[in-house]
């Protein structure tokens, strides 16, 4: 209710709950160990007080939004209220010691989005279990003791998320306990319309096991029974600890006594006759029911309860609330105090330059705005700063000078609360590794590119044992261009694996493992089918580091081909909406084998999570070895001048260069010569900007992609043209030559009709040519 309140009161923006869910999480708390961890959703409030990671303070201060990882520790105000997190991380970025303490992977507001996760973080502790040596220090775990815990509402099992992962978790045989709280509805929606049967457990009953058969074990238990449920929780701990047997509890008739959120009342969808039942069974009355009941005789005979009347019960809920609101206040007025005083500092600032101003009256007015402010928060306070250098702009004075650096100091202290840790800030960050160039023998031969990829991640496997490659295909037969080949056979099945075609949860898979210190490599065969899984890689491992301040990291490496291919289905040239929606991770999008594998050994050396695109055209195409794999690296964020020229600057990627580098051979035979760029990577791009040394020297630049008009071709226009300012240095329009808007026709001319091909480039940047001198460059076509 207080929390409520605050809301009410402006506050808070949004609150959203525990209520009607606190005794099962008081079970679940109970058996919940230093190790296991914890991935479920909004409602858990009672399991994290229970487990000493939320205290009243906390709770407050993470509702008004606290920017601050030391007072609201879950993602210092980045999130609502309810999405819980614990710290994996030390403040160097190093791991702490995640076996002894307990774990909660950073919430995510979408429904089911925790699932996927849930699979990893449970897969985990397989691995820990059956490989050997993989934590010698147990850091990351007691051989593969621990149980991740999920929790999801009943409305949310109506997610895809929700059964690919049942099903996933089944056959891998994890130890997962999920528990549904069921209240009957999702928001308004009554179960009648959420889930067949209107019973999450009856639909689910094919996979409980039979004996020693495989499967999982499920529980039905009502919510707000304790004894019932500290007796399934504990069966449920020791199933899926000792036998690493996935476990289903369905905690049926709990209730929503505040409705939702703080959004709506339940009262506008409940009839009298539920509202009545609810007030009946609300777990909390329950509990206190019991409490008061409760006599156990001990050997001695001496009886004992834990509360000898009403009174002393009343008393300890009156203490109770005197605690929370305390809380409150403090909270309160620690998140207040620091904008009272930036306040003051600025106000001080605008009265002296008002004193000088010949617009005194304008900044005046400005300051007594912002000091009437009741509860002034940093929007007002820099709302008005900027504003009052609007009245001081024709003006020179040392006080306005003050002024203009306090606001800029103060948005460079502000701002990082708000951008700070999308990717990582550490040392070994992945755009900080240096590149080690490919080496070979003097008599080194031309191979099938596949053999370096192969024979680089054979390499990698040896050296790192952290590593797992897993992926549809990628197991028996090693990949479907056999980029894994006899892998398996070499590293054992718990290395190098096949998985279901399921795209989420091999990502879900990647996350989970990646968050328990484990690196794994997940494989999506190929990019189109990426989308399968742009719900997991864009709201939870692209935000990850950045939703918990840099506390919790995903090193995940997913690697997928893609580039130049033909149909709608197999294009492999969707960048620009990967650009879009993954920031937080790296796109890298190397032009052949040796530069993919120089990623995977960068990326090996940081920690980061990556998506590494190879040319599904490129396997078997001849490339020479290098004798140092596993150590050459390709740079993160760096592009490269593969052939140098002195006309007009072209900027492509991918297997696309190669019909760049072919139209360049008939441009120069017309006298044109050209600059070609290889992007390398798509996020970061080009950190050092030397495709604007190249534009300075060319004055031309046009951009060819493979994906479609205002893809990643507006991206890197934006980048060269805009961010890095080669807009000086143009003499002719920037082009972009890009596929066509429609996904590509299958087929060879189904690609010449829907890509780039060498006319289109060479008619493209022959136009910009002809465009600047029309007397040595004639029209093609007039
Ligand atoms: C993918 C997605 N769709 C819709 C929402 C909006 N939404 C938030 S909670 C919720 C209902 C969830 O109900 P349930 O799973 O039963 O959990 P409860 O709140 O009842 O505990 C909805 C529809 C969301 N967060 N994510
Ligand atoms: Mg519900």
């Amino acid at each position: 209710m207080s929390g409520r309140r605050e809301v009410l009161t402006g506050k808070a923006k949004f609150g959203i709950f525990g209520s009607g869910k606190e005794v099962p999480q008081l079970a679940m708390a109970k058996v919940f160990q230093k190790g296991d961890w914890r991935s479920g959703y909004y409602r858990d409030q009672t399991f994290m007080m229970a487990i000493g990671e939320y205290a009243p303070h906390h709770f407050f201060s993470s509702l008004y939004a606290h920017a601050d990882i030391e007072v609201d520790s879950y993602s210092a105000g980045r999130q609502m209220n309810g999405h819980f997190a614990t710290h994996s991380l030390n403040d160097d970025g190093t791991w702490k010691n995640l076996a002894q303490q307990y774990n909660v992977s950073a919430d995510i507001s979408p429904t089911a989005g925790q699932m996927p996760r849930l699979l990893g973080l449970a897969e985990a502790s397989k691995k820990y279990k059956n490989i050997k040596d993989l934590d010698p220090k147990h850091k990351f775990s007691n051989e593969g003791n621990e149980i991740a815990w999920g929790t999801i509402g009943n409305a949310s099992t109506s997610e895809g998320l929700f059964f690919e992962t049942i099903n996933a978790a089944g056959v891998l045989k994890v130890p997962m306990v999920i528990s549904i709280w069921d209240d009957a509805y999702g928001i308004s929606v009554h179960a009648k319309h959420q889930t067949t049967k209107e019973s999450i457990s009856e639909i689910l009953k094919g996979f409980q096991r039979e004996g020693k058969g495989s499967g999982y074990e499920i529980f039905v238990v009502d919510g707000w029974n304790y004894t019932q449920l500290v007796d399934v929780y504990t069966k449920a701990a020791r199933i899926a600890r000792q036998e690493h047997v996935p476990v289903i509890i369905h905690v049926k008739e709990l209730t929503q006594p505040l409705g939702h959120s703080t959004s709506g009342s339940h009262e506008r969808y409940k009839n009298q006759e539920r509202l009545n039942w609810e007030k009946e069974f609300d777990c909390l009355k329950k509990m206190r029911e019991w409490l008061l009941n409760f006599e156990l005789e001990d050997q001695d005979g001496e009886v004992l309860k834990f509360v000898n009347s009403e009174e002393e019960l009343v008393a300890i809920e009156k203490e109770a609330k005197k605690i929370v609101s305390k809380a409150k206040r403090e909270a309160w007025n620690d998140y207040m105090k620091p904008m009272i005083q930036e306040r003051s500092q600025l106000l001080k600032l605008l009265e002296k330059a008002a004193l000088k101003s010949e617009n005194e009256i304008f900044i005046n007015r400005l300051k007594r705005e912002l000091a009437e402010i009741d509860e002034p928060i940093r929007k007002n306070i820099l709302t008005i700063g900027r504003k009052s250098l609007i009245y001081l702009r024709e003006e020179d004075f040392k006080e306005k000078e003050q002024l203009q650096n306090w606001i800029k100091e103060y948005r460079e202290i502000q701002q990082p609360k708000y951008s700070a840790h999308l990717y990582s800030e550490h040392e070994n960050k992945a755009t900080n590794i240096p590149e080690v160039e490919a080496q070979y023998d003097d008599d080194s031969e031309d191979f099938d590119a596949r053999i370096i990829i192969r024979d680089n991640f054979d390499t990698l496997l040896s050296k790192h044992r952290e590593i797992l490659i897993f992926g549809e295909d990628s197991g028996k037969i090693g990949d479907v261009n056999q980029g894994l080949e006899g892998l398996q056979k070499k590293h054992g099945e718990e290395r190098v694996y096949d998985t279901g075609i399921r795209e989420a949860t091999i990502i879900g898979q990647g996350i989970g493992m990646a968050m328990r210190g484990l690196r794994p490599i997940a494989e999506i065969q190929y990019l189109d089918y990426l989308f399968y899984a742009t719900q997991v890689l864009t709201d939870d491992l692209a935000t990850l580091r950045y939703r918990s301040f840099g506390k919790q990291m995903a090193p995940l490496i997913i690697r997928t081909r893609g580039h130049r291919l033909e149909g709608i289905w197999h294009s492999g040239s969707q960048m620009g909406s990967l650009i879009n929606l993954f920031r937080g991770l790296y796109i890298l999008v190397p032009r052949n084998m040796t530069k993919a594998a120089g990623f995977y050994n960068t990326l090996m050396q940081s920690n980061e999570p990556a998506i590494v695109i190879e040319n599904l055209n490129g396997y078997r195409l001849k490339e020479k070895i290098p004798n140092n794999l596993g150590e050459f690296t390709t740079p993160i964020g760096v592009v490269e001048t593969i052939k140098e020229g002195t006309d007009i600057t072209l900027v492509s990627y991918g297997s696309t260069l190669k019909i760049v580098e072919e139209a360049s051979k008939d441009l120069s035979q017309v006298g044109i010569d050209v600059e070609i760029i290889d992007a390398q990577c798509l996020l970061p791009f080009d950190l050092n900007e030397d495709v604007l040394l190249s534009v300075q020297k060319t004055n031309r630049l046009v951009i060819i992609d493979e994906d479609i008009p205002g893809g990643a071709s507006a991206y890197l226009l934006d980048e060269i043209v805009n961010t890095q300012g080669a807009y000086y240095h143009l003499d002719s329009k920037p082009v972009t030559i890009t596929a066509k808007a429609h996904r590509p026709a299958y087929g060879t001319d189904g690609d010449y009709f829907s890509k780039p091909s060498v006319n289109d480039i060479f008619e493209g940047v022959y136009k910009v040519m002809q465009e600047y001198d029309p007397v040595k460059f004639k029209s093609l076509y007039s």
